[in-house]
């Protein structure tokens, strides 16, 4: 698709955006003991942001009376009959959490703006014991409130956030007051036009986590190498003194390993474990690792393997690898649809891929619920992970490059135990620009600091070669930066009919892995039809069926992630009876009908799968 005629329609309407950038994240917490703050929230839509607006404060009197404010975030009462306030939470409208707003509710369907939240919970301090509030994620911005005070605020829809409330929460009734913008930005990630809806809400879990006042607030442990059972990794403590002891204990391989925490908190472990057994897809060996520190001890199934190229292979604990993927949007349009917000929806989603006879799952475009990789981790699913760096993005804006390093951060933060997850990616079918290609590198940079445990890519694009129509190429100076060359292809739908995949010939000249990460079409379940007629089931499976022998001729080709899974919601798709506000390129249909390419597909895979890959 060519990308640069989207740049031209995209609309600085709002440019400034404030960020919670520049603080150092607070730990993900995710395996801390919490209490639930999922279910009903009472919501007040706002599309004039009249929640920030406070009329007394404009009368110049709010130093008389600062509870009696408008603004939403007080949550505030009337106490007596000279008391006006315009708004009730008691008595609004409610919304699930966790859940996007656009399918809960038919008036918020198309709906870009604010909308604030409103939950009263019961809570108790003790003494010695920290609060933190959990956001899982909130689509896009997010400013928190806790009992009238303002916790701070979180930019960036897919990856979770936390803030400390020790010294704001009260034993009894608290007032958590959330307002959540999904208004689309040519600064943000991603940036004004996409390809998928913009569901907008506290879409992921929140939850009240109480920690001791030390306690361990992330941790790694991986194999070292390929031959080795030498487990590496550390613990962070958070508030630790020098020299305290931390512990990891996994007690089916007989380890008990304690270290001491230097300056910072690190505690490094070493640990030998003969007979640890590798995660692999076909036996995804999960161990049940314990940390601890003091009173803390946080535990989760965790899985060791490695992963690491060899010229053009992908190896996985030590041996060649082939992808059999698929991309997935976190998506299911099933019971009502909408964002993927339960465990039982995320393992429909991987289950279908199972039953294409999948080993990898491509998550685009962005980070998926932690459902997904917990899920990917026991089901024997290798995972590629994204964050929204898609299509136009303001490369030159520093702070647009903030934005996108902190989904990697936060992104790496959450999975980095997840032993399913092998390829971070940095970007989505970027057209290169110096301004973009520093950008991504330095992303790249960052990301390989961060986890050098994984490999890096980003899904390009391919051109054609001048002069030569069925010569085409992946030139790109990403490629050099990345470990495995991926590529969207689309030979058949975007570029030519099916046939021309018979004519094509591909020039990468990379001496690295090569995954084509997106390929297909567009098809209507039940509408059927000759092969060369655009949106029939035949259509789709023609692409199928053309596509795959020419990708194994592909020097280098080790795996792919065709174009999608499910057919999923996205508002440029408007061709009436056929699209509907549908992307139609599923395999399966947005009510859960397989279609004619899903059995090409599997039949490809299982053929793969029994030839052992090679
Ligand atoms: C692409 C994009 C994907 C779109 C797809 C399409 O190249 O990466 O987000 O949905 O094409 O259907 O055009």
């Amino acid at each position: 698709m060519n990308v640069n005629t989207l740049a031209l329609v995209q609309m600085c309407v709002f440019c400034i955006q404030a960020t919670s950038l520049g603080a150092e994240p607070l730990p993900d917490l995710a395996f801390h003991s919490s209490q639930s703050l999922d279910g009903e929230w009472r919501i007040i839509i706002d599309p004039y942001e009249t929640g920030f607006y406070d009329y007394r404060y404009q009368q110049r009197d709010r130093s008389r009376n600062p509870n009696r404010s408008e603004t939403f975030y007080l949550d505030a009462k009337p106490t007596n009959p000279s008391d006006r306030v315009e708004y009730d939470f008691d008595r609004s409208p409610t919304l699930r959490v966790p859940g996007d707003w656009n399918t809960q509710m038919p008036e918020l369907y198309y709906y870009e703006g604010s909308v604030w939240y409103r939950k009263s919970f019961e809570a108790k301090r003790t003494d010695g014991e920290r609060a933190f509030l959990r956001f899982g994620a909130a689509n896009y911005r997010a400013d928190v409130y806790l009992n009238g005070s303002k916790l701070g605020m979180h930019v960036g829809g897919f990856t979770p956030f936390s803030f400390e409330v020790t010294g704001q929460l009260k034993s009894g009734t608290n007032s958590l007051v959330v307002r959540v913008d999904n208004k689309r930005h040519k600064s943000g990630v991603p940036t004004l036009n996409t390809d998928w809806w913009n569901y907008g809400g506290l879409t992921r879990s929140v939850k009240l986590v109480h920690t001791s006042a030390q306690f361990i607030s992330e941790h790694r442990l991986h194999l070292e190498s390929d031959d080795s059972n030498t487990l590496v990794g550390w613990v962070k403590v958070e508030g630790a003194a020098e020299g305290d002891t931390a512990e990891v204990v996994i007690a089916e391989l007989r380890v008990h390993a304690s270290a001491e925490t230097d300056r910072s908190g690190l505690a490094r472990f070493r640990i030998e474990t003969p007979g640890v057994e590798r995660w692999s897809p076909e036996q995804p060996r999960l161990y049940d690792v314990v940390f601890r520190y003091g009173n803390d001890s946080i535990s989760e199934p965790i899985g060791f393997r490695t992963v690491r190229t060899r010229g053009k292979e992908i190896l996985l604990n030590g041996e060649p690898v082939f992808l059999r993927g698929i991309s997935i949007h976190e998506e299911l349009a099933l019971d009502g649809g909408g964002r993927v917000n339960s465990p039982a929806k995320a393992k429909q989603l991987l289950e279908w891929a199972k039953q294409l006879h999948c080993n990898f799952v491509r998550l685009a475009h962005y980070p998926h619920n932690e459902s997904m990789t917990r899920l990917a981790d026991k089901m024997g699913l290798m995972v590629w992970s994204e964050v929204p760096v898609y299509w136009t993005i303001d490369w030159a804006n520093d702070q647009t490059y903030q934005l996108a390093e902190q989904q990697v951060v936060e992104m790496i933060r959450r999975d980095a135990s997840r032993a399913s997850v092998i390829i971070w990616s940095l970007a989505n079918e970027t057209p290169t620009s110096d301004a973009r290609n520093r950008f991504l590198s330095r992303l790249a940079r960052k990301t390989r600091a961060l986890d050098p445990t994984r490999l890096v890519s980003a899904a390009m694009e391919k051109h054609g070669k001048r002069g030569e129509p069925n010569v085409n190429v992946v030139q790109d100076p990403l490629a050099d930066i990345v470990d495995v060359v991926a590529f969207n292809e689309y030979v058949g739908w975007y570029d030519g009919l099916p046939d021309k995949c018979d004519r094509v010939s591909w020039e990468i000249p990379y001496d690295k892995p090569v995954v084509v990460s997106e390929f297909g079409g567009g098809a209507k379940y039940g509408f059927h039809g000759d092969k060369t007629q655009r949106w029939t089931e035949e259509f789709q499976a023609d692409i199928y069926r053309q596509t795959l022998p020419m990708l194994d001729k592909i020097d280098g080709f080790v795996g792919c992630t065709p174009w999608a899974l499910v057919d999923f919601r996205s508002p440029r798709r408007v061709l009436p009876d056929i699209q509907a506000g549908f992307n139609r390129k599923g395999l399966i249909s947005d009510s859960g009908q397989k279609k004619e390419a899903f059995y090409v597909l599997r039949d490809y895979y299982q053929m793969r799968a029994a030839d052992g890959d090679e």
